[in-house]
């Protein structure tokens, strides 16, 4: 167990590292008062359990490796969530630029959807991590998808594991109608971004302006006083 631990200890801090930096293009954004391509940021390192399913699908050995570490590139796993489907090539472009971590490879589930009706788009990075035996580089995935294809994602996710991928034919097709309903949603949002965008703009403005009239206004319980 101590050895998983070593293992994976560099993986969690690569998570860390990455919400942080990920979280801060956000920040980066908001601050340039331009709208943010960035909703939210999530991260975790893959579960043992999880990592062991995958070592049987592949047929390697179940055991903290360098073999592991290359068959599987999404022991780290960040997720950025968009709202607009356009938003997701400024972020792909972001990424490409940075000077922190280097792409290896894409995967545009966007343009070509997987048969199951999953969207998304993904990126294999090596991203080195400081440690206290020197630099170690490690493979991590990023999957940027809307707010949309992340909901379909995480209720299918749900239920392949439910039905421990042998989900009934009704369901599937259920399913993929459903995908095809957020990507229609997706497509309509983008339709009235401008619209959405003015809005938020203005709902910023006035949260600003609302902070500045009472600036020492203190929360009591939850209440204000
Ligand atoms: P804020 O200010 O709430 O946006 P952490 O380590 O705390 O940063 P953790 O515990 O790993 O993050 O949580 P997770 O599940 O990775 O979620 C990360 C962030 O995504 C959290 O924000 C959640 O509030 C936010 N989040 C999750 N689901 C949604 C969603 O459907 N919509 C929106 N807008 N945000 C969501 P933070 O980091 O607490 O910051
Ligand atoms: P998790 O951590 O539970 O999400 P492989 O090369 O076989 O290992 P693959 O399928 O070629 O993997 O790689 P792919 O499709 O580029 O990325 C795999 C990850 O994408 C999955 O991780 C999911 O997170 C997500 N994904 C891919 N296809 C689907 C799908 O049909 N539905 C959903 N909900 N997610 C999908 P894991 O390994 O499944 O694990």
């Amino acid at each position: 167990m101590k050895e998983w631990k070593e293992f994976l200890q560099p993986y969690k801090q690569a998570v860390s590292e990455l919400k942080v930096k990920l979280k801060g293009l956000r920040a980066q954004y908001e601050l340039e008062v331009v709208h943010t391509p960035v909703e939210f940021v999530t991260g975790r390192v893959k579960p043992l359990p999880s990592i062991y399913d995958k070592t049987l699908e592949k047929g390697i050995p179940f055991e903290p490796s360098s073999e592991l570490a290359s068959e599987l590139p999404d022991i780290a796993g960040l997720r950025i969530m968009c709202q607009f489907v356009d938003d997701i090539p400024t972020v792909v472009r972001a990424l490409r630029e940075r000077k922190d971590l280097r792409v290896v490879e894409e995967r545009d589930y966007i343009a070509r959807k997987k048969p199951s009706g999953y969207r998304s788009y993904h990126m294999i990075i090596e991203y080195p991590v400081q440690t206290i035996h020197g630099e170690k580089t490690i493979l991590a995935e990023i999957q940027i998808r809307t707010l949309s294809m992340n909901f379909w994602a995480s209720i299918e996710h749900s239920l392949n594991y439910k039905y421990e991928g042998e989900m009934p034919e009704e369901i599937r097709h259920r399913l993929e109608r459903a995908a095809e309903a957020a990507f229609q949603l997706d497509e309509e949002m983008s339709q009235i971004r401008d619209e959405i965008q003015d809005a938020q703009q203005y709902f910023s403005a006035f949260k600003e302006t609302a902070t500045r009239s009472y600036p020492n206004k203190k929360k009591k319980g939850g209440r204000e006083e």
